[in-house]
Order: C-alpha cells, then structure tokens, then sequence
C-alpha cells in the first residue's frame, strides 16, 4: 500500500512553510484578523491540554488564512513563576538557564505539530526587553492613581524570617518548604492594582460580550459580586456612629446582636480598654482565613442602639466580619441569616423572628421555626411594629429613609495584590527611602534587571545586597530597593498588545498598530483562566485605553473559546499520580502530528470534554492514509478520465453537486468551531469519491476537484498531509495558501440532503428483505432530479456496492414529505 510517511513529509513542510514566510504577518496590514491561544507556561514541555488548545486555534487561524484573510498567529511564552526558581533549585541551575532550555524544547514541540505561528512575533515574559514594560506600566498606573500600598496577610516564617510565597507553604500544617517550621500570618504592607475602581464597568460590559461564553461571564460576574443595599448608622456606646451595610434593611428590626470586624477601628479603640478584646483581636489576626470559624467571637461589653426599635444590643468582636467587606460593621439577625444564628445559638443570644414567607411561597409560614434554622428567604414583614404586612422589597426601600441610611452598592471584588516576595518576577521598579518614603525608579533607569540568582531560604532579591543598596533618586542618601516582584498576571494582562509590535523599544507596544489590530478576534485557552486573567487582562485594556494607548477599545477578546479537558483512557483528567497521561512526543513519532490533530479535532467539539483512544487515533491515521491513496492513484492515472458510461455525465453532476454541500457545510461549522462536524462532512466526501471510482470510471475534472476539496477542507486540520495531496494533484504553491473552497450551497440542497438519509434506509431495507443473489452484480440507475439516490450506495457482506432504482415520482414525492 503506498501511503506517506509522517517522520518524512511533516519536517518538510514546516521548512517550507517557514521558508515561504506563510505565517509572517506584516506591520503594515491594516486589521488583520488576530487568533490567539493563551501563552503557555514554560514548564518543559507540551501536555495534551496544550496540543489541544494550540490545535483548534492553528486550524482557525490557518482557515481563516485560507479564506483569504491576513491573520495575526502569534505565539510566546509565560515565562515567570516560582516553578523556575524550584527547577533551578533542584537541578542545581538558575530559572533563566532553566527557562530558556524549557522555551527551546516547547518551541521545537510546537513546530513539530505543525503550528504555522509568526515566529518574528514571539516574546518571552522573563526577557528585560518586555518586563520593563511592566515596570513602566506599573508607574503609568501609579500616575493615575491605580496604584496603592495596602495591608495584607502574608505567610512568615518565624525561624527563616522570611515572607514566603503561597507556593513556598506545605501542607495542611502549613510548614515552611524550607526548614519545616509551622508558619504564621502576618499582616505587611503590600503594592496593590485598584481593580475595584473598575468593578462597575468589569460587570456592566460583560453583557456586551456575546462571543463568550455564558458560564465564564457569569463566574466573572460572581467573582464581582455586585450587591446592592444600605448603610445605616448605630451608635454604639460612647464611640460614636458606626456606619454597618447590609443587603437586608428589611430584617432591621429583628436586630439582636452587633458585631465589628477585628480590624475595624472601633473594635480596636474598644481593645485599648478592654483586655479580653485586645487578646481576641490578636488571635483573629493570626488565625488563617480560610478556616473561617463561625462562632469565634468576644462581647466587648458595649451595646449599640437599634435605630428601628431604639433597643440596645450587645456588641460583639467576630471573626466572621470582615474587615475589608462593606464598613467592616453589621448588625446580626439570627433569625434570617444563617451565620449570625450559628454564632447566637453558641453565644446564647436572642433569636427573633421578624420576616414571615408570603401566601404564594413554597413555604408554609406554620413550618417555620427560626430558633432551629435562619429563615433566610424574602418575605412579609412580622414583628416590625407599623411596618408589619410590607414586603421585604418595599421594607429595603421605605426603611432607607425611615432610619437615615443611604444606598450602598457594594462588590465582592477586591484590589489586585500584585507583591510577590520571590526571584523570578519583574522588579517593581520603587526605592525605598527613609527620607522620602517610596520613590519611583526614574524611567532612564528601567529596566530593573534581575540581580544574579543566589540560592537562599528567603526571596533571593532580599538576599542581593549590591543590587539592593542605591541612592534615592530624589535626595541621593542611601536607600533600598523595593525586593517584592509582580504577580506574573501582571505579565499576561497585556502580552497580546505586545504582540502587535514586539521591537517596540519606547514604548510597551505601537499605540497606533494596536488599535488597528485590537481588540483579539478569537482567544482560545483554557477554563480555569475564566477569572483571574481575563478578569485582569479587561482591566488592563480599560486602563491602558484610559491613558490613551489603544484608541477605545476597551474589551480584548471580542470571542473566547475555553477547549475542554482530555481525559486518559480511563474517563480520568490525565494525571501523573494516575499514570494515564499520553505524551504529545511519543503519538507525534509514532503516528505523526497530522494523526494526533486530526483525532483530537474528530473526537468533540472544541468545549467538551473527551478520553483518549487508540482506536480514535487508528482511525485519524488511517483515514488520513486513505485519502492520500486515493489522491496518489488518481494523480498517477489509475483512475481513469473518460465519461464513458451511459449515466456518466449525470453522475459527475451528482458527485459535483456533493462536492459544493460539502465545502458550504464544512465552512459553516469550521466558522461554528464545530471542525468535528466539518470533519465528518470531509469523510463522508471521500468515501463518496471513493464509491464513485468503484462504480463507474469517474469523470476525472469532477474527480480531481473532489479530491482537491477534500484536501483543503482537511488542510487547517492536517496540513502536512493536505500540502502533500496537493503537490500530488500537481499543484507547486502551498496548499497553506490556496485558495479556500467556494462555499456556495446547491440550490435545493436541504432537501436533498433528507432525502439521501431517507435513501440510505431505503438500501438498508432492501438488502436485509431482499438479500442479495450475486454479490458481484452491481446494479447502478439513474433516477433524473434525484440523482444522488444512485450513488447512495449500500455495501453487502462481501464489500461489495450494490444499488436500487427508483421511479422520478416516488422520490420526488418522498423528498417532498421528508422536508
Ligand atoms: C443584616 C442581615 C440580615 C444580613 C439578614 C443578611 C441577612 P450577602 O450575604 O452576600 O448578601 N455583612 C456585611 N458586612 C459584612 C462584613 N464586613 N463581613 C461579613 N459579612 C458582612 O452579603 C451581605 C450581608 O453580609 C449583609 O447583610 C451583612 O449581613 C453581611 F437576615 O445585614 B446582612
Ligand atoms: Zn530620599
């Protein structure tokens, strides 16, 4: 069998791909269409997560190129992070050594897959030649006010005295990674993004976004975390007003209890008189956030008058306030919230119920029992005096001006913590000085490059006196630099805004260039960036669009696609510990890249999840195999040319009409990112053509453009294999360039379509009823309007075609009815 081989044609063609510049996009297109798959992070090498999301962006970007659009493909790497700094560490290297190995065998992974990216474009995050824009970008933002220091919880290690990064504490204990001593919290101040200040916009644009997905807008719009309520004032004992925010004004009356947050300054004026607060305060501050408990709490011995019912209530310091949510203050109603009646029943406080469900709620208001369980539903009010019979939506409206409150929006989104206290980041470029405080490191001095590596327990830059020690550079004494490096989101907010003008040196990108080219037409990547880097990368362009650098656009990705999983054999995420991961190298050498893209793009729609399958990577491969066979007997005469059977003319018109629905079908689900539909639609084409050469002697300007199609539908798929067809037809341009398919559907071509699922039942029928006497005979007829019912042909047992006629009328009829 005369078939390709992959280990020869696929290197080939990506020199000559590279050769010819297919993928090079230049600086003067005017809005090419810009595709782009979420960087990788370099960890050494491609997993099948990436081979995925890298293969349904590359078929989009090489379809698009096809159809004749100039396309931005671009390709980097996220390049910072601890791992770096853990690889070098046990490789006994650096992160920059150990980095740079990793981008050259990712980058060699990706060529090999036959990803067509614009190489002159790539940037890697850890290069002084981008991150010093981030250091730029981090003064540009402090200009505007975005920028700010900001207490906030760090993990210490009491023996290394060092801060160390989330990833550098282990286990449930929480042990430093280095001498495994338990760790403690410790509140420091910290650099900060003021990302609430967009919070509102961050929400309200998100229902623009109609090339997103729903259910990444909505964790977007959770993780935001809107609410809309009201701030009232209690005073409380002699210190004054203390303003609380609650979603449930209506509840007010039912106030039985008041509590501060540990960090709320009445709690801690209360503490200089109060031992047992100030003891309290102390452990709350230590105890980790993530183990919130409920009933941890002190009564200061202080109460707080009720506005609505001129009571007084006991205050209380608790750990579940939160010092940075709403005024750090609320008042507790046991009996409709879940929260404050835990804490009531285990403090022995009051618990009275004030909000009855209505006639119409699935509740019966007998059933109730607030002094088991917090009633936490909207309802009519009971137990509010003149106000009893409202309802819970008129209460919230009536009581904001009854009790002098305001309304109050408050949103579950905090301020971006950018301080990370490790090596491998970008220096944020400030200088502390003892005289002048915080000083920006002047422009001409940027970038602040990364001291050598030293290995140490603590942040290596901590450790890099030289480096640390310079004058400030406002009054020249002695000051320190600033030793924390970014978060690397910072780094992947705006990496696809470099990408448009990557030699960029005066500025982070073209100002010009990216407006033209921005917003990102298709971003693919995975789910669990649903938040934090998207969220983050929206920001940034609101941002950057306010300081004038990207002329209005304010969204980067107009549509996203997050690719599902692939599981292993065993319906398992693949997984080291489980032992079911596939590696990309061993299916790349063994069946080849086109295979290994091919099954993937075949097996789901780009969303959904699927399990590897040998069988599913058998039948790519030998599919693949198949069509070039056809293609190479064809292109070396086996085939035949002539039209010489009596129905010929009208078979080739058949087949020709085949060939038009399937390019107008394939276009629209590769448009749709439904390439699995596409594909199928590509194999049932082949396997017509291939029926057509068994039945007849094809008509061969017919047969030569079915195969042609075949191969540039198959070509964003598996282009190695496509750009071999092609050459094998005769072609010398690159298939990567030719011209995509007219996709122009026959007319009638809805109806037909029924009727040919109709047909094959039809030959299913008559096969099983009728059985077949001589397997040899073939019978072949025409039944004019309709001809494709001739080709639809049924196999019998032996692999032989066999055929049915029927009358113009019948089917006629038939297709009638069936559409
Ligand atoms: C009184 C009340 C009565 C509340 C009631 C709820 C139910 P959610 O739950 O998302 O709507 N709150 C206010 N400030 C807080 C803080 N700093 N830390 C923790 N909780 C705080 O959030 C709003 C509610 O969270 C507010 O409404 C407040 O409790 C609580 F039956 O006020 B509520
Ligand atoms: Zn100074």
């Amino acid at each position: 069998e005369r078939g390709f081989d992959h280990t020869e044609i696929e290197p080939r063609w990506q020199r000559t791909w590279d050769e010819a510049d297919v993928f090079r996009i230049d600086d003067d297109e005017t809005d090419p269409e810009y595709v782009l798959a979420m960087f990788p992070y370099t960890s050494g090498s491609l997993h099948m997560g990436h081979v995925r999301n890298y293969t349904i962006t590359d078929a989009y970007a090489r379809f698009e190129r096809m159809r004749g659009e100039s396309v931005l493909h671009p390709m980097g790497w996220d390049s910072f992070g601890l791992p770096a700094e853990n690889a070098a560490e046990e490789r006994d290297t650096n992160p920059r050594d150990w980095t740079m190995q990793c981008i050259d065998s990712m980058r060699d992974q990706l060529t090999e897959m036959g990803f067509g990216y614009d190489w002159d474009r790539e940037l890697a995050t850890c290069e002084p030649d981008y991150y010093q824009w981030n250091q730029w970008l981090f003064k540009q933002f402090r200009e505007e006010g975005l920028v700010e220091r900001q207490a906030a919880e760090l993990n210490w290690c009491p023996s290394c005295e060092t801060v160390l990064a989330d990833e550098q504490v282990e286990g449930e204990e929480e042990l430093c990674w280095r001498c495994d001593t338990p760790i403690e919290a410790r509140e420091m101040d910290q650099w900060f993004f003021t990302i609430t200040d967009y919070a509102e916009e961050l929400l309200e644009d998100l229902d623009d976004l109609e090339g997103w997905p729903n259910n990444v807008r909505e964790m977007q719009r959770n993780w935001i975390g809107k609410q809309e309520g009201a701030s009232v004032a209690f005073e409380v004992g002699d210190y004054g007003e203390v303003d609380i925010f609650t979603t449930r004004l209506d509840t007010i009356h039912g106030a039985t209890f008041f509590s501060l947050a540990p960090g709320h300054p009445v709690a801690q004026e209360i503490a200089q008189q109060n031992d047992e607060v100030a003891e309290y305060i102390e452990t709350a501050e230590q105890a980790d956030e993530d183990e919130l408990d409920v009933t941890s709490g002190v009564f200061t011995g202080e109460y707080a008058t009720n506005p609505a019912t001129g009571e007084e209530i006991p205050v209380y310091v608790a750990d579940y306030v939160l010092t940075d949510v709403g005024t750090g203050a609320l008042y507790a109603v046991p009996a409709h919230d879940e929260r404050d009646h835990e804490f009531a029943t285990h403090h022995d406080i009051d618990i009275v119920q004030v909000v009855e469900p209505t006639d119409d709620a699935d509740a019966d208001p007998e059933d109730i029992d607030v002094q088991e369980a917090a009633y936490p539903e909207d309802g009519v009010l009971v137990n509010s005096g003149e106000f009893d019979g409202l309802s819970s939506n008129e209460a919230r409206d009536r009581f904001v001006e009854e009790f002098d409150g305001e309304h109050r929006t408050e949103y579950n989104l905090r301020d971006w913590g950018i301080s990370r206290q490790r090596y491998w980041g970008t220096p944020i470029p400030m200088i502390h000085c003892d005289d002048c405080g915080y000083v920006e490191v002047p422009d001409e001095d940027l970038p602040v490059e990364l001291p050598e590596f030293v290995h140490t327990t603590g942040n290596p830059l901590d450790a890099a006196e030289e480096w640390k020690q310079v004058d400030c550079p406002d009054c020249g004494a002695d000051a320190v630099r600033e030793t924390d490096t970014m978060d690397t989101f910072v780094d992947s907010s705006w990496y696809f805004l470099r990408y448009t003008s990557p030699e960029m040196d005066e500025a982070p990108f073209d100002a010009e260039r990216a407006s033209d080219w921005m917003p990102v037409d298709q971003y693919v990547g995975g789910i669990e960036h649903a938040v934090m880097h998207l969220l983050y990368a929206r920001f940034f362009t609101k941002v950057l669009d306010d300081l004038d650098m990207v002329d209005g656009v304010r969204e980067p990705f107009t549509n996203l696609t997050n690719q599902g999983m692939v599981l292993g054999e065993d319906g398992n995420k693949m997984s080291k510990s489980l032992d079911n991961g596939v590696s990309p190298q061993r299916i790349i050498e063994e069946y080849g890249a086109d295979t290994a893209r091919l099954f993937i793009m075949e097996a789901a729609q780009p969303e959904k999840e699927f399990a590897w399958s040998p069988e599913g990577v058998q039948s790519a491969h030998s599919f693949l195999q198949n069509v070039y066979t056809l293609v190479s007997a064809y292109a070396e005469g086996e085939a035949g040319t002539a039209t010489d059977t009596e129905n010929g003319a009208d078979i080739a018109d058949y087949v020709a009409r085949e060939i038009d629905a399937t390019a107008a079908n394939a276009t629209a689900e590769f448009e749709d990112f439904r390439f699995n539909h596409a594909l199928q639609a590509v194999r049932e084409l082949v396997s017509l053509l291939r029926r057509y050469q068994e039945a007849t002697t094809p008509d061969a300007d017919t047969f030569e453009r079915g195969l042609a199609t075949a191969a540039k539908l198959l070509a964003p798929v598996a282009p190695h294999a496509a750009e071999e067809m092609w050459a094998e037809l005769g072609h010398d341009d690159l298939i990567a360039e030719a011209e995509w398919p007219a996709a122009d559907a026959p007319a009638d071509y809805e109806m037909e379509r029924r009727l040919v699922e109709n047909t094959r039942e039809d030959i299913r029928d008559i096969v099983e009823t009728v059985g077949i006497e001589d397997p040899q005979t073939i019978t072949l007829a025409i039944a004019p309007g309709w001809k494709h019912r001739v080709l639809d042909l049924a196999r019998n047992a032996d692999g032989n075609v066999v055929g049915t006629v029927m009358q113009d009328e019948d089917l006629r009829e038939q297709g009638e009815a069936a559409a």
